[in-house]
């Protein structure tokens, strides 16, 4: 019977490889070309001169991911031809090559050079299952894949994109919480990247197992990515972030030091830690409440014994210069009488069987239903909900478990997922769910409070997650090499469009020793998220909790992170402007530099855009760092170091390695103990000789609200020009009114005795500058006395701040 046979053809078919075969059919669009070939549909569209989107699918219509690309096609700039075998789009960067006989694609810079190309097995089926198989390049590196274990680069290895809770995940594990299926590709011709755009469970395979070629694909749905070519790879960056969305400003109390616990209760302790921050004078800005608030694990309760008065608590630490950031779990408990659960269930809101019966797991309340956050009316009823913790006085949102998390970690795949409104499995729906629940929190803050920028920490996500969250790494392990891993995991978040990641500083599971806390606190000062978290049945785990040594450490470091606040701030700014890591692997500025990639200097990054960080394990005295182009300077000493070599340099534990770029600008202000505390009104701009020009953007506005969205900010460039020797503020744009008054400029490595500013020369003062304070020191036997780095005759003026143009002549 004929029904029959064409079943076991496709039977046949979906065990094997089947190629998408030829191409049949085509004609021009508004944004490129579309057409059919031998086994499905194909489609080419223009997004950007260096942007290209690729669709094949094996049906009639192609599939859309609704939640992460924000942008439009383009409708010209792009040219197409034909020749006998094969078809050509041109944009005024990129072309791309497309073989009519087996959709084998090139992708080419316009002076003909390969920056990427596929296999000739190209594109294909296997069941469901779609991949798309590309060569390699000679020294072709592979780096991002947001969320993702092992080495920066990551070819000879292959990841899984699929949303997990991993407790304590070892440091080669994946996947862990977060899938971004974008990487970047980087050879001596150029560099491009590669955008997957199917929420589906995905596998990248860098050349693991096979060195015919990489691939990477989909459990099912479409092909569909974006092929981005640009001539840096911050340019590559810059043009992800802007498809997927940049983050939103954050308040500024979110850049300060978080100090989490799971779990700090009664609201005793709360009262205690808070205090204890102020009493030992360690600035602060957070305070987290881990699910012990709650009653029972029920989100939007507290637990009225624990905490009886949250608003008088919370109240009180606002006084005292803290903001409280709430977690909100997922699992909703399945229990009658519970308000959140009931409606619900009454309007339909949770994820369910496809016979319509509510979906239930296990988390911590017990047996939960799972709001469907890929439906509105739940986002919406989320939004409602939060009003309780926002009464409260709470001020930010931690979406933990959003993987989603529960017993047993095995969602049957035959769950139902609105997907808005197009309908979608667990399979199709996991890695998008915790984003939509970061996004739902985002939305409920920005609702319930207003005149406030929302701040939501989220653990699961998807591309386009910095638009909605900041990310954390989960539940790392106190160990040296958990330390030295967050780095690079929070490192290729930057690559992958989350610029605002961080980790929890000495480590979730497990104790931390004295020494690995206090290098931990060091290399997290320079982290974007600076936070501090640990474990339920472990010890304490807050920076005075490991002895007078570490405590000075840590606060010296924590001092640090406040005085570079301005420089911090204004990073932020320009990243959710332009999407740029704030802290960036050293592929990002120096992609061609082979040593970079090796496992000794592949943990060090430029944090922004000026200070080189090499991590280092706390067992160490001396390391090797390597230093890529340029001269750099020590941050502690300014003793010079020249770039393309490798140093070894003493890493005692009270001074992790950092290094200012030369041509380098940055600004800082007094100690305060929190963000909102009103400095000494004197901002204090550094800066370095070299080379180069640069220039930097010094950003201001209240912190809070979403006023600078109207103009209430202040924006000026300092420039730095190298072959005239002078620095230009130039004149502020926008309506604040500096928090500033005076500015004193130090000039690192110049011993002139006067400057010029405006035309009238100015007489220059010296001091002995230290950006770390000295140690005490405990123990009065010399050996084991604590080096004190201080920069001799540090030159510097004093001038009155202005909103007009200064410019200073060296
Ligand atoms: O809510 C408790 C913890 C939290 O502290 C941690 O940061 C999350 O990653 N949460 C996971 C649940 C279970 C941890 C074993």
């Amino acid at each position: 019977m004929p029904t029959t046979d064409i079943t076991l053809q496709e039977r046949l078919q979906s065990a094997r490889f089947s190629a998408f075969g030829a191409i049949d059919f085509w004609k021009e669009n508004e944004s490129g070309i579309e057409g059919a070939t031998t086994t499905g549909k194909f489609k080419f569209t223009v997004y950007g001169s260096g942007l290209i989107r690729v669709q094949a699918s094996r049906f009639s219509s192609f599939e859309e991911n609704p939640y992460s690309v924000v942008t439009e096609p383009l409708t010209s700039g792009f040219e197409i031809t034909e020749d006998s075998s094969s078809l050509q789009i041109q944009t005024s960067q990129l072309r791309l090559k497309i073989q009519k006989n087996n959709f084998q694609l090139t992708f080419l810079k316009l002076d003909g050079t390969v920056l990427n190309e596929d296999d000739s097995l190209a594109t294909g089926w296997i069941g469901t299952e779609v991949n798309t198989y590309k060569k390699v390049q000679a020294n072709e590196k592979f780096i991002g894949l947001g969320e993702k274990t092992g080495g920066l680069n990551r070819f000879g290895s292959a990841y899984t994109n699929w949303n997990t809770d991993y407790f304590a995940y070892g440091t080669g594990d994946d996947p862990l919480y977060m899938s971004i299926p974008f990487f970047i590709g980087t050879h001596a011709q150029g560099s491009y990247g590669i955008f997957l755009d199917n929420t589906h469970k995905s596998v990248f395979n860098f050349g693991a197992s096979t060195r015919r070629f990489i691939y990477f694909g989909a459990e099912d749905g479409d092909m569909d990515y974006y092929f981005f070519h640009e001539n840096s790879i911050s340019e590559i960056i810059s043009s992800y972030t802007h498809l997927t969305g940049r983050m939103e400003m954050p308040p500024k109390w979110a850049l300060g030091f978080q100090q989490c616990r799971y779990s700090y209760y009664p609201d005793s302790e709360i009262y205690t830690v808070a205090r204890t921050f102020r009493d030992k004078d360690m600035p602060a800005d957070v305070i987290y409440l881990d699910i012990h608030h709650m009653e029972a694990y029920k989100v939007f309760t507290f637990d009225g014994e624990k905490f009886p008065d949250p608003k008088a608590l919370i109240a009180h630490l606002k006084t005292q210069g803290f903001r409280v950031v709430v977690i909100m779990d997922p699992g909703i408990k399945t229990e009658k009488g519970y308000l959140p659960y009931d409606e619900g269930s009454e309007k339909g809101l949770f994820v369910s069987y496809p016979d319509g019966a509510e979906y239930e797991a296990q988390v911590w309340p017990g047996w939960c239903a799972f709001p469907d956050f890929t439906k509105k009316e739940t986002r919406d009823w989320w939004v409602e909900k939060m009003q309780f913790y926002t009464d409260a006085g709470v001020d930010g949102f931690w979406t933990d478990m959003n993987e989603p998390a529960s017993w047993g970690q095995f969602t049957p795949n035959l769950i139902e997922f609105d997907y808005e409104g197009q309908g979608a499995s667990h399979r199709k729906a996991r890695n998008i769910y915790g984003m939509q629940m970061a996004r739902s929190a985002q939305e409920g803050s920005a609702f319930q409070n207003p005149k406030e920028r929302p701040f939501v920490l989220t653990r699961a996500g998807f591309a386009g997650i910095q638009r909605h969250a900041a990310a954390w790494t989960g539940d790392n392990v106190a160990s040296e090499e958990h330390m030295l891993a967050g780095v690079r995991l929070v490192n290729s978040l930057g690559l992958s469009g989350v610029s605002f990641a961080g980790y929890d500083v000495g480590g979730f599971a497990g104790e931390a020793s004295k020494s690995l806390f206090a290098r931990w606190m060091s290399i997290a000062t320079f982290s974007p998220f600076f936070r501090a978290h640990s474990m339920i049945n472990s010890n304490d785990a807050e920076p005075w909790a490991f002895g007078e040594e570490v405590e000075e450490i840590s606060r010296n470091y924590m001092k640090l992170r406040y005085k570079l606040l301005p420089t911090l701030y204004s990073s932020f700014y320009s990243s959710s402007k332009n999407g740029q890591p704030i802290s960036a692997s050293l592929a990002v500025d120096y992609p061609q530099d082979e040593r970079i990639y090796l496992s000794d200097f592949q943990n060090e990054y430029i944090f922004c855009d000026r200070f080189l960080v090499a991590p280092v394990e706390s067992t160490k005295e001396i390391m090797k760092v390597y230093l890529p182009a340029g001269t750099w300077y020590s941050l502690y000493s300014d003793e010079k170091f020249e770039g393309r070599r490798t140093h070894f340099v003493e890493c005692p534990l009270n001074y992790l390695p950092v290094f200012v770029k030369e041509s380098s600008l940055f600004t800082c202000q007094s100690e305060v103990s929190h963000t909102a505390e009103q400095t000494d009104g004197v901002l204090s701009i550094h800066t370095y000789p070299g080379e180069q020009d640069c220039s930097f953007i010094h950003y201001e506005d209240d912190g809070l609200s979403l006023e600078y969205k109207k103009g209430a900010h202040s924006k000026r460039k300092l420039n730095y020009s190298a072959k005239t020797k002078t620095i230009e503020l130039t004149e502020v744009d926008g309506e604040y009114s500096s928090d500033f008054d005076q500015l004193r400029i130090y000039f690192h490595d110049f011993k002139g005795k006067e400057v010029q500013v405006n035309g009238e020369s100015v007489k220059v003062k010296s001091e002995n500058f230290a950006f770390l304070g000295k140690l005490t020191e405990f123990d009065p036997l010399p050996e084991t006395s604590h080096p004190f780095h201080e920069i001799q005759d540090l030159t510097f003026i004093e001038i009155p701040n202005s909103t007009k143009r200064i410019t200073i002549q060296l």
